[in-house]
């Protein structure tokens, strides 16, 4: 499925299910723990928090506050190598605060529909 952009210009939001893991904080490796995360994308910010079942939760539900945010700005995403996971559909997002991310689905088409909005994320926000 072709990520599609809005004909307007409104801040990006984008959200859905995906499978998380930093492997980079600060700068330093830290040790993998892939989660199934309820991912939203607002703006110039990517926010996780625990995915309840079957993705149906709402962010701003009572249970759901974000775990883990992440500023894109300066940031930047490419498909991870092979080294990096075993996993297929592997996004690598790098933030200029020293994160490093991996993000994952089984679902290809997904994958590559948050790879476009992570990328235009970036590139509308490289200048502020
Ligand atoms: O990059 P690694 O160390 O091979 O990553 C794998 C491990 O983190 C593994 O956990 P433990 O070694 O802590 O038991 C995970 O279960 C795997 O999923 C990790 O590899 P993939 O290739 O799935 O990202």
């Amino acid at each position: 499925s072709a990520y599609v952009q809005e004909p307007n210009d409104k801040p990006s939001e984008k959200c859905g299910v995906l499978n998380v893991t930093k492997i980079t904080e600060h700068g330093k490796k830290v040790r993998k723990n892939w989660t199934s995360s309820w991912t939203v994308l607002q703006g110039s910010t990517l926010l996780f928090a625990k995915s309840q079942g079957g993705g149906t939760s709402w962010f701003g539900g009572s249970q759901s506050k974000p775990e883990f945010t992440v500023d894109l700005r300066g940031g930047s995403v490419e498909w991870a190598s092979k080294d990096k996971s075993s996993k297929k559909h592997v996004i690598e997002v790098k933030t200029r605060q020293g994160t490093e991310l991996l993000i994952q689905s089984e679902n290809d088409g997904l994958v590559n529909d948050w790879y476009r909005a992570l990328q235009d994320t970036i590139s509308t926000h490289a200048w502020e």
